[in-house]
């Protein structure tokens, strides 16, 4: 297992990827800490708190992995009054837990996900999203006849590792430029695009790799279902107060090596912002809702944060 520098260093860099595996990575970091030296509880959770707010600030823009810490801040701070083995006992079950839930929530989505697609569907997706590619391989594993189309994702080609993995899988893949868009969709009768998130906001506006919104733009005009599949810890409570998602620029080297262009200004966002409205429906572990109702999934779920 890794220790925490290196989990910051790799979410930072993108080696650890994907706003799922981010948590998930986030809480195995953190459960290393729990057993670290410490004289009493109070300083347990000082350490705690240090490790994830470091954590938290690796990588904007992906709100599962501050819910994920701030879960178990809430953890820590219930237990706070326990003496420090039973602490640690109780803090490292529970992230256990956390980390088993959010396992199971992604299975449970390949299933929900993979009843919505039909044989003969033509599917486009953008970037690579272990939870649209597990309703993607469990919808082609129950026999449905699919075809999938993927844009390569500039600036860091993560399309490809979408195409490799779900051609591997045996699917019909088609990669295409990220520009080639709107013309597939006419051309190869593209019915349904299914993308993943990093956040969703409670107005149930998607915050995802960039260029998925002039993506949803696309599919509005053709008249196609815009799909996003998402773990609720993908969901922002922060949102529900007001607060606005960064969007992370990274690197303009991840665009072009800066020695080739003199005097030019590159720009990278890594995100951008899906208005709801665009959005036909979310798939979720709690079943398939409409981006209207982010609101009361974040209520229902967060309750814990947002001291409902
Ligand atoms: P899963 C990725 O971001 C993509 O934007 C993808 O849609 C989203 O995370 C969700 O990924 P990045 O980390 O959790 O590649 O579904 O920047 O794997």
């Amino acid at each position: 297992m890794q220790g925490l520098e290196q989990t910051i260093e790799d979410i930072k860099k993108m080696r650890i990827r994907g706003a799922l595996d981010i948590a998930i990575a986030a809480a195995k970091a953190m459960h290393l800490v729990v057993k670290k030296d410490a004289k009493d509880t109070q300083e347990l959770i000082k350490k705690l708190r240090s490790a994830g707010e470091r954590l938290k600030s690796s990588r904007p823009s992906a709100v599962s992995l501050p819910n994920a810490v701030n879960y178990i801040f809430y953890i820590a701070e219930k237990n706070k009054e326990l003496e420090i083995e039973k602490f640690r006992e109780k803090i490292s079950s529970e992230i256990q837990r956390f980390v088993e839930k959010q396992e199971r929530a992604l299975k449970k989505i390949a299933e929900i996900g993979s009843n919505l697609i039909q044989s003969g569907d033509v599917i486009l997706t953008h970037c690579n999203s272990d939870t649209v590619n597990m309703i993607l391989e469990k919808a082609w594993r129950d026999g449905k006849g699919i075809e999938v189309i993927c844009t390569e994702t500039r600036p860091r080609y993560q399309g490809i590792i979408t195409v490799k993995e779900l051609s591997s899988s045996g699917i019909p893949t088609t990669l295409i430029v990220d520009s080639a868009v709107h013309l597939i969709m006419r051309k190869l009768k593209v019915n349904k695009v299914l993308v993943g998130a990093d956040t969703i906001c409670a107005n149930g506006d998607l915050i995802n790799k960039i260029g998925t919104s002039q993506i949803a733009l696309c599919a509005k005009e053709l008249d196609i279902d815009f799909i996003v599949a998402a773990e609720s810890i993908k969901f922002s409570p922060e949102s529900v107060m007001g607060s606005v998602v960064e969007i992370e620029e990274r690197d303009p080297s991840e665009v072009i090596k800066a020695e080739k262009l003199k005097d030019v200004r590159v720009l990278n966002p890594v995100f951008d912002i899906t208005d709801a409205r665009y959005i036909s429906m979310i798939i979720t572990e709690y079943g398939v809702i409409p981006p209207e109702a982010a609101y009361h999934l974040l209520k229902e779920k967060f309750g814990w944060e947002l001291e409902l």
